[in-house]
This record gives structure tokens, C-alpha cells and sequence, in this order.
């Protein structure tokens, strides 16, 4: 009898050690991790895509358009985002949303704020920036041959916002966006009118290396309000939409397919966990950009760097 009630504590005891150390298992097909047009993202999705092969997962990457990412994660063709920034992508992230099949997966203790910017010195030619009627008044100080008597706008390349020139007829702007081939771009106009203090006004973001390199400000448009992208009646201009600035303290959120928490239980665990600050994107950006290294490099470099911040999260 005494026997039999070991046995009995003894199998009691291995059950319940089994079940508590039994985790569910990760699918080993690969979690699908899109990479975009800009360094931070480049590099954060690297470093993710690393940090699950650490725990045993497989990873794919694969080059999406921006905005359309949202739709392909929503049919779990992609598995997440890691930055969805509030003021190119809200609109995209929101539509997919209520269609269904992706979801909220947090947020990143980083602020975002994407909009147009010019760097100090232009301020000099024109005194009463940063709000946006001084800049308008000095749009002839920003024209080129290309966009005759009115100034030039450069935005990012199309996929990051879609929506500059609509600002432009709603707020009545004297300035034609055209829009860069890649980020290196904005960067490069940058350095060349640095050389003369020519004035120019560029799209631009934080968190981003730039904030190390070129001091700089914003342009204070009229205040974001929610609506302002699909309801011409909220903003500035009664008849537009998108006749407001973006959020200055905009979100930085992931969002997942419906399908990972299943698929990939544990990788989606460390995805809900992820939680970047501005100085660590603005970190990451500045090893491609100014360190000059690959982003896949620099990504190995962040992770052997700061493995008490990554650690815990594939926990
Ligand atoms: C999405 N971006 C950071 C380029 O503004």
C-alpha cells in the first residue's frame, strides 16, 4: 500500500512536471517579415527576425510596398510589421483593421512625429517658420527650375504618404511636391544645401539619425485632429481632407496576422514583448546611415550590443 500511494505521488509529480515544462511548439515554417524603404525599419526587422532564429524559428524576409502591407498581413501573406508609424501608415493600418485578419500587437515606448522639416539655417532666409502661413509666404525661396515660381516640397518616396499634394490644394500652398527616389536621397539634398545654407524643406521623421547630424524643425501646420484623413469637414479646409498636420506625438505600433498567435505561439509572445525606445530606432538608423553599415550587419551589431534589452523578450 505504501508502496503504491509513492508510485501514486511519484506519477502525480512527473505529470504534473511534464505539463509544466510542455510549451506549445512554433510551426516551422518561416515567420514572413517585411522590409521597407528606410533604415530603422531595415534594421529593427533584421534584429527581430534574428532574435526569433535565436529561439529556434525559421524567418523569411521579403521587400512589401509600404502601405500595402497591411493587406498582406491581413491575409497571412505577411506575419507582422514592426513599425507601423502613425502618420504615413495610420490610414493604411486603420482600413485593414476593420476589413479584418490583422491586429493591434502594441505599442513601442517610442513617439513618432513624420512631416515636413527644413533644416536650421533656412530659417535664417525665412524668419517667421516654423508655422506654416511664414513658409508659404516664403515659397519663392524654395523654387527650382523644375518647379518654377513655386517652392519645391521634396517628399519621401511615393509609398511613405500619399497625400502631400492633397495638403497643398487644401491649405492653398505655393509649392509642388516632388517626391524622392529613396530616403538616401533626403539626405543628400541635405548635405548639398548645407554647402551654400541654401533653404529647403524636406519630408523628414522622428526618431531618425538626422536629430544627430543637422539641427532642424518641423513645419507647425494646423493640428492634426482625428478625422482629418477621411472627413473633409475636420480640418482646416472644409471641402479637403488631409488639410492638417500629422500627429506630432504620433504612435509606433507592431501589428501581427490573426493567424501568428497560433501558427507561432512563442515568436508571437516575443513580438507582443518587443518595445523599442526613440533612442534605440535613432540608434539603429545611424549604423546604416552614418556608420555606413548593411542593415542585416548592423542588426547582428545592435543585438551582440544589447542583449539585456532582448533577452527578456524571447523569454
Ligand atoms: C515611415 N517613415 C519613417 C519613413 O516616415
Amino acid at each position: 500500500m505504501r508502496n503504491f500511494l509513492k508510485l501514486l505521488v511519484v506519477l502525480g509529480v512527473f505529470a504534473l512536471g511534464t505539463v509544466g515544462v510542455s510549451k506549445a511548439e512554433d510551426s516551422s515554417d518561416p515567420v514572413i517579415i517585411p522590409l521597407h524603404n528606410w533604415s530603422s525599419q531595415l534594421v529593427m526587422s533584421y534584429a527581430v527576425g534574428q532574435m526569433f532564429e535565436s529561439m529556434g524559428n525559421n524567418v523569411e524576409y521579403i521587400s512589401t510596398d509600404s502601405q500595402a502591407v497591411y493587406e498582406s498581413i491581413r491575409l497571412g501573406d505577411v506575419s507582422l510589421e514592426l513599425e507601423v508609424w502613425e502618420g504615413a501608415f495610420g490610414n493604411s493600418f486603420r482600413a485593414a483593421l476593420e476589413k479584418g485578419g490583422i491586429h493591434d500587437a502594441g505599442d513601442h515606448d517610442a513617439y513618432t512625429r513624420e512631416d515636413w522639416w527644413y533644416p536650421l539655417w533656412t530659417k535664417e532666409a525665412c524668419p517667421g517658420l516654423p508655422d506654416w502661413e511664414a513658409l508659404n509666404a516664403c515659397a519663392a525661396i524654395f523654387s527650382t527650375p523644375e518647379t518654377g515660381d513655386k517652392g519645391r516640397f521634396l517628399g519621401g518616396p511615393v509609398d511613405w504618404l500619399k497625400h502631400d499634394a492633397e495638403r497643398v490644394e487644401g491649405l492653398g500652398l505655393d509649392f509642388v511636391v516632388v517626391n524622392a527616389g529613396s530616403a538616401s536621397a533626403l539626405w543628400a539634398e541635405l548635405e548639398a544645401a548645407e554647402k551654400t545654407n541654401r533653404p529647403t524643406v524636406i519630408f523628414n521623421w522622428t526618431p531618425n539619425f538626422v536629430e544627430a547630424v543637422w539641427a532642424g524643425e518641423f513645419v507647425e501646420f494646423p493640428a492634426w485632429e482625428e478625422g482629418c484623413d477621411t472627413d473633409p469637414a475636420v480640418g482646416y479646409n472644409p471641402d479637403t481632407t488631409y488639410d492638417c498636420g500629422n500627429p506630432p506625438n504620433g504612435y509606433l505600433k507592431k501589428a501581427a496576422w490573426d493567424g501568428m498567435p497560433e501558427k507561432w505561439p512563442n515568436a508571437y509572445k516575443t513580438l507582443t514583448q518587443i518595445n523599442f525606445t526613440n533612442e534605440q530606432i535613432a540608434e539603429m538608423a545611424k549604423l546604416v546611415d552614418v556608420e555606413g553599415h548593411d542593415p542585416e550587419d548592423a542588426a547582428t551589431e545592435w543585438l551582440a550590443a544589447n542583449e539585456d534589452v532582448w533577452k527578456p523578450w524571447t523569454m
